[in-house]
């Protein structure tokens, strides 16, 4: 019966942390994004962010994103694979490249940030609160 208890217990608290941690990771992202520090995210501030992601993926500076510096900005293949092997577009590549090049240009990154701020807005008042703000975010 003890034993029971303990385990109930050591389950509660992982859960709380796991809890607590996740809300911790959206509270540093909305922070990172908020550059003013006015507890809201602007539109502005959300096309910054993205514009920095993009220049993050751009691997080699041409100002596009192709899949496969895609591929290697999110670590998406494990370091084992072979350079080229073939992954499985995932459905935020297909939704950002609309002309489907396998190309993302700066255009299309900020057009994904603009549907994405819209989603997060709620109240449509062109900012998002923290409370708006929840994964997966901008
Ligand atoms: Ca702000
Ligand atoms: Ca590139
Ligand atoms: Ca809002």
């Amino acid at each position: 019966m003890i034993k029971l208890i303990c385990a109930i217990v050591v389950g509660a608290v992982i859960a709380l942390l796991s809890s607590n941690m996740s809300a911790a990771y959206e509270e540093s992202q909305f922070l990172g994004i908020d550059r003013d520090g006015n507890q809201l995210i602007s539109q502005e501030e959300a096309i910054n962010y993205r514009r920095s992601l993009f220049k993050q993926y751009d691997l080699n500076q041409d100002n596009t994103v192709n899949y496969e510096e895609y591929v290697q900005s999110n670590r998406l293949r494990p370091s084992t694979a072979v350079a080229n092997s073939d992954v499985p577009v995932p459905d935020e590549y297909r939704e950002m490249d609309q002309d489907g090049d396998t190309n993302i240009s700066m255009d299309e990154s900020d057009q994904m940030g603009m549907s994405r701020f819209n989603a997060l807005d709620e109240d449509g008042d062109g900012q998002i609160s923290k409370e708006e703000f929840q994964s997966p975010g901008l």
